[in-house]
């Protein structure tokens, strides 16, 4: 029997709704998670009694929510293991964090002839800004060609990796595949030949402990919505002798030392990567999600994460006519999968009759959908909030879903 997390759905008030009639059986988390009490309490309050601009005027108010934005930024260095908050830049997500990798670092230090190699399956997020960086300078992409199970050997990567690569980028873990990839052996493999590594950790943060610097890595991209707290708010984590090398993306407001008519110098770290008034609510409220999940303990959230996705696949795998995508292990977090002869949009759509919300789709992973051959997949994904008798209420919403369609 897996329970949810020390029975905390009593924590997430949406998880009360009725779907048709039916309990809600949220398995979409990798879209985004539902908020607990406690981050939405946060925003309340902030916007209740505290909101103001900050880093700029010297009221109550104002410094009052500077010194609770710091505060978040401090709780989520910790929370990955950063060497200074001054590393955390506050973004609205993980595509603007790999956008702003791209440009601010690329841009400068990325040439003609020059090596990305990354793997097929990345999020579009973490695909598009190195294509585009690769056009603008003349470089080129290399890929990590997959095992037939969706894993990538450490032999692989090495054989992608020339003297010409200077930037080795993955997500940490996939989220169609549900992968979980050895980005602090790829990034052992990237430094030795001179390149930088990024990972795109949208689907690994919200599910397993993070430390930058156990792996070895140079950035890090990210989501707040993805792992209880807002939308609207992410972050870019880079090592901080990168970030003061790089060159900053967004001028503006708070991002400058000194302006004249003609030219501007940046601030120090991190406003030179906060140009405009940022997202203050959502990174408070970021700061009460890590706040919940540290009370709950990363090792434990991990371990749940992976014995659901684990649990699904197997349960999945075993039913008529379904074929599901990925390792069977280890796996974390979702798991993507077909019914024969029934298009996942439909499946999405009878499992919602049934209160369960699924994706369907291609994932924003268009070259991984044909790598398996197939145009799109119905995906469940998983949280600290679900239990198997989520995972019961699946499989028999499938076994209803097949005989909706006669198959
Ligand atoms: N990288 C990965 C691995 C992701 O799963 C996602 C979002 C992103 C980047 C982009 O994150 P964003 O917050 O900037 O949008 N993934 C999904 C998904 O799987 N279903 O909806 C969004």
């Amino acid at each position: 029997m897996i329970t949810a997390l020390v029975d905390i759905t009593e924590d997430f008030p949406i998880l009360k709704r009725q779907i048709h009639g039916h309990r809600l059986i949220y398995l979409d988390s990798a879209a985004t998670s539902q908020k607990p009490q406690s981050v939405i309490d946060v925003l309340n309050h902030y916007y209740e009694t505290t909101n103001a601009n900050v880093l700029r005027s010297v009221h109550t108010l104002a410094e009052e929510s500077t010194l609770a934005l710091e505060n978040a930024r401090e709780k989520i260095a910790q929370f990955i293991h950063a060497t200074s908050p001054r590393e955390v830049i506050f973004t609205r997500g993980t595509t603007e964090s790999l956008n702003t990798i791209a440009r601010a670092w690329g841009d400068k230090f990325f040439g003609p002839g020059d090596e990305i190699v990354l793997s097929p399956m990345e999020h579009h997020s973490n695909l598009i800004p190195w294509q585009q960086l690769a056009k603008r300078t003349g470089g080129h992409l290399k890929f990590i060609e997959l095992q037939s199970d969706g894993t990538i050997t450490l032999d692989e990567v090495k054989r992608q990796i020339t003297d010409r690569t200077r930037i080795v980028t993955l997500s940490a873990v996939s989220n169609v595949l549900g992968t979980i990839n050895p980005v602090a052996e790829v990034a052992r493999l990237a430094h030795q030949a001179g390149a930088i590594m990024v990972v795109d950790g949208a689907q690994s943060v919200p599910h397993q402990p993070t430390d930058v610097q156990a792996w070895g890595i140079d950035f890090l991209a990210f989501s707040g919505h993805k792992m209880l707290g807002p939308t609207g708010i992410g972050v870019l984590w880079g090592k901080e002798a990168l970030l003061e090398a790089a060159d900053p993306v967004v001028f503006g407001g708070e991002m400058i030392a000194y302006v004249d008519r003609e030219d501007a110098t940046w601030a120090e770290l991190p406003a030179k990567f906060e140009g405009g008034t940022p997202h203050i609510a959502g990174a408070i409220g970021l700061g009460a999600a890590v706040d919940y999940l540290t009370a709950i303990g990363m090792p434990r959230v991990e371990e749940h994460s992976r014995i659901l996705a684990e649990e699904a696949y197997a349960r999945l795998a075993n039913l008529n006519g379904v074929t599901v995508y990925g390792p069977p292990i280890p796996r974390t977090g979702v798991a993507a999968f077909n019914i024969t002869g029934i298009h996942p949009h439909d499946v999405s759509q009878v499992l919602d009759s049934q209160g369960i919300a699924i994706r369907a789709g291609h994932h924003c992973a268009q070259p991984l959908m044909h790598w398996l051959d197939v145009g799109s997949t119905a995906r469940a994904s998983f949280y600290l909030y679900n239990s198997d008798r989520d995972i019961d209420a699946l499989v028999d919403g499938i076994e209803v879903t097949k005989r909706y369609f006669n198959r």
